[in-house]
């Protein structure tokens, strides 16, 4: 079975200095570039929000940055604002390895929805478009790394695993956020889906 390897979000707003720093962010992106030539495809997922985008804490009032709202999905944790469409943070890691990227998937372009997943944004009605691509290319067998561990790189999988691909998570090439306990609890999610962590 082919494999392929999914780059979560290597995004310089992610990373050390970036405006939602992921602390030890820049420490996997040589980890990550020295993996690629063991997988097949190699996907990059790009988190890209307008600077309107509803899950910045700058767009509501009075809000406070990683303060909980509520949207018409559901609950929304409010993040600085990040990843703006056009801006330095929103480049991936200039020490990424981009050459190797089959494709590049962008999230969170819609600036009423938030996409934590590759596959779903968050309201869970609209598709990326990344299964369909992996499924019309065979693509079966799938290996996460990335940021945040317990964001987006947990709700891919989950998504991943729900949809019927077998998916593992190395570990030690991701960085979680770690906000209230997500990271614990993103790993008991990712187990009960059926995700394997490695
Ligand atoms: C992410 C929060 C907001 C991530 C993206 O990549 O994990 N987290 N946007
Ligand atoms: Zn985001």
């Amino acid at each position: 079975m082919t494999r392929t390897l999914i780059v979560v979000d290597m995004q310089v707003d992610f990373c050390p200095g970036g405006r939602l720093a992921v602390a030890g962010g820049d420490e996997i992106v040589a980890p990550i570039n020295a993996m690629m030539p063991d997988f097949d495809t190699v996907v990059l997922t790009q988190d890209w929000h307008p600077a309107n985008h509803a899950s910045f804490a700058d767009n509501h009032p009075g809000a406070e940055p990683f303060s909980l709202t509520q949207m018409e999905y559901g609950p929304q944790v409010l993040w600085p604002a990040h990843c703006v469409i056009g801006t330095q943070g929103a480049e991936f890691h200039p020490d990424l390895d981009t050459r190797r990227a089959d494709a590049i998937i962008r999230k969170g372009f819609r600036a009423d929805i938030d996409s934590y997943s590759a596959f779903y944004e968050n309201d869970y009605k609209t598709p990326t478009g990344l299964a369909a691509y992996l499924r019309e290319r065979h693509l079966e067998d799938l290996y996460f790394v990335g940021l945040a561990h317990d964001f987006c790189v947990s709700w891919s999988a989950v998504d991943a695993a729900r949809l019927g691909f077998s998916v593992t998570v190395i570990e030690d090439a991701t960085r979680a956020i770690d906000l209230n306990g997500s990271r614990e609890a993103a790993r008991n999610n990712m187990r009960d889906a059926g995700v394997q962590l490695v």
